[in-house]
């Protein structure tokens, strides 16, 4: 994820637009102009060294959770932001009729940097700001919960404890012990300091010339009809994924039949992760062809002596067959690949930018498992991208939208995950046979229960925060409004009675720690984007030849590929994203059609094994 740059990136001045009233004339501009960018250039370096440090005190926290660190944390967030806000008020002062200059990438720097960010706040609600997120971040990433049938053993963590469970448990008792639990002690601690840290985060908001909390995060879309962009790709993607939620709903009720009323909707606990986010963890259960390939290597991999470092090494080496950078020594150094066992972490996999162009590192408490491996992909996609921009301005070191940053490790593993290219690196035994109809079937099934599965969840978490923030939804409905979305979009319903007590969406590390989510739906529709286009550069896809199909496309050591990725990357967010995705896949939209096309035999599949099952898709 990618908070940490988000958080630290410059953040100069709000949107006040001065038009100045006295016409100026072409060499008085153009003269502003030399000035205005010499200014940039120095309070970039100046920004830089800001971030360096505000940036290492937060990964001393992030990985030593303790008192001191915290308060070293908070200390330099404070002083960042001192800094940041004197430097906005410099270029607002010194730079008031910016938006006559002539030149469109230095109006586009100034643009991007008249917005402030929480550092707008005064002081002492800035402070409440930090201490809250800091806070509820910690909340979250400590929580303890009791074991089932076993009140002595009160230590399990989300990390690796819970997941473990929600994956790996069919005891449908303690499925719905550990899930309540989760929420009941992470989100109800959760729900006070959030409705404290919605009102400043609005009050910051609206300080930067937006109206909440929502329209200032949706401001890196640029654009203004991206809600009803996403609702419409959301619309196109709903059938399939009505398909797989009818089919996940006829495997599961053999095995929880009970759990199971005509409403149609699945309980929250059965879906093979406490967040009930996608479906990948009950893979097992719903592997189309048992008989056939399974393309979960996690044994394999285990059987081979992978560690989380052979992992990185692993994923490194799909990055560099491209032509793409190596992870610099720094990185080898200073990152954290696997828990700690002596300390508190913030353990949600994250990456970050150091801002110097040296120090880039992942955190990660990676357990050898395939999902894990495919998180380190991803991880390693938000370093990729810092390594290609990372000679722009401060100020244009960002994805090209929020989408792109969390698509590029995501595109990669699309290939990497394919049966061909885990037969080629030894996951795959010789002897599989992958050329099979069936097998093609389990794969798309794979990594459908994964992307398709977690699209309404991607969807609904900022649709919630949107109404939160904008206030169309008060306390009073804080969780039930929730459930509301659940039901509506995802079709799923808690295993037990919730309240006003409660606080479920605080469970989500994103939620609890401020990040927006809609970066992962649009990241969902941009990486087929990105992978057929990438597919067709490296000469492994084209749509009139059927022996060629998406999904089986891997752009394993593609340079052709690589290099188009790379020129993409090293873009940033110097020009509009449309701009960008036009370079990189020849459209200027985010777009379900590679989406839908990737996965046609399985949604073809779907609607022939639910009609067999007698399985009508949807739900009351
Ligand atoms: O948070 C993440 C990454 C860090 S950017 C591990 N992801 C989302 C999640 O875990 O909820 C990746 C997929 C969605
Ligand atoms: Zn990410």
């Amino acid at each position: 994820m990618r908070k940490l740059l988000l958080y630290f990136i410059i953040t100069l001045g709000y949107s006040v637009h001065i038009i100045s009233t006295l016409p100026q004339t072409q060499s008085t501009l153009e003269n502003e102009e030399v000035k205005a960018l010499a200014f940039l250039e120095e309070e970039d370096r100046l920004l830089a060294e800001k971030c360096f440090q505000a940036a290492e005190a937060n990964w001393n926290y992030n990985t030593n959770i303790n008192d001191v660190n915290q308060e070293k944390q908070l200390n330099a967030s404070l002083e960042y932001s001192k800094f940041a806000k004197i430097s906005w008020q410099n270029l607002n002062s010194k730079f008031k009729s910016w938006s006559n200059f002539k030149d469109p990438d230095l109006k586009r720097r100034f643009k991007k940097s008249t917005v402030l960010g929480s550092s707008a706040l005064p002081e002492e609600d800035l402070v409440q700001y930090n201490q809250l997120e800091s806070d509820m971040t910690k909340t979250h990433s400590t929580t303890k919960v009791c074991a089932f049938l076993d009140s002595t053993n009160c230590n399990l963590s989300l990390d690796p404890d819970v997941k473990k469970i929600m994956k790996e448990s069919r005891d449908e008792h303690e499925l719905r012990h550990i899930w309540t639990e989760w929420h009941n002690k992470c989100g109800n601690r959760i729900r006070n300091p959030y409705q404290q840290f919605v009102k400043l985060s609005n009050q910051a908001a609206r300080l930067n010339n937006f109206s909440d909390t929502g329209a200032y995060w949706l401001r890196e879309y640029e654009s203004d009809t991206i809600k009803e962009d996403f609702d419409q790709l959301y619309e196109t993607l709903a059938p399939l994924y009505k398909q797989i939620h009818a089919y996940a709903r006829a495997k599961l009720r053999y095995v929880y039949g009970d759990q199971f009323s005509s409403d149609g909707l699945i309980p929250a606990h059965l879906l093979g992760n406490v967040f009930a986010s996608s479906l990948d963890g009950v893979y097992s259960l719903l592997i189309p062809y048992p008989q056939r390939a399974s393309v979960d290597v996690t044994n394999e991999m285990k059987a081979q002596g992978y560690t989380p470092l052979k992992m990185f090494q692993k994923s490194e080496e799909f990055f560099t067959s491209l032509g793409l950078i190596p992870m610099p020594q720094e990185f080898w150094k200073e990152s954290l690949i696997v828990k700690p066992k002596d300390r508190e972490v913030v353990c949600h996999a994250t990456a970050w930018d150091f801002c110097n162009g040296k120090d880039f590192r992942i955190k990660q408490c990676t357990e050898v498992n395939m999902r894990d491996f495919i998180t380190v992909h991803h991880e390693m996609g938000h370093i990729q991208y810092y390594l290609q921009y990372k000679d722009q301005p401060h100020i244009y070191r960002e994805g090209a939208n929020p989408g792109f940053h969390e698509a590029v490790g995501d595109t990669l593993a699309l290939s990497v995950q394919t049966p061909k290219h885990l037969k080629e690196v030894g996951l795959l035994d010789q002897a599989t046979q992958i050329d099979d109809y069936e097998t093609s079937i389990n794969f798309l099934m794979a990594i459908a229960l994964k992307k398709v599965a977690s699209l309404p969840f991607a969807y609904i978490i900022d649709k919630y925060r949107w109404a939160i923030f904008d206030g169309s939804v008060d306390s009073s409905r804080m969780n039930s409004h929730w459930w509301k979305l659940r039901k509506e979009y995802q079709g799923v319903k808690p295993p037990v009675e919730r309240s006003e007590e409660n606080f479920d969406p605080g469970t989500i590390y994103h939620v609890a720690s401020h990040v927006d989510y809609s970066r992962y739906f649009a990241a969902t529709i941009i990486q087929f984007q990105f992978h057929r286009s990438l597919c067709k550069e490296a000469g492994q896809y084209d749509p009139q030849d059927p022996s060629k199909p998406l999904y089986n496309c891997s752009i394993y050591r593609s340079k052709a590929a690589g290099s188009k990725l790379a020129a993409g990357l090293a873009m940033g967010a110097s020009r509009p994203w449309p701009d960008v995705m036009k370079s990189m896949t020849g459209q200027e939209i985010m777009d379900g059609s590679a989406i839908r096309e990737y996965f046609k035999p399985l949604e073809e599949w779907l609607a022939i094994k639910n009609a067999q099952l007698g399985e009508v898709p949807g739900w009351d």
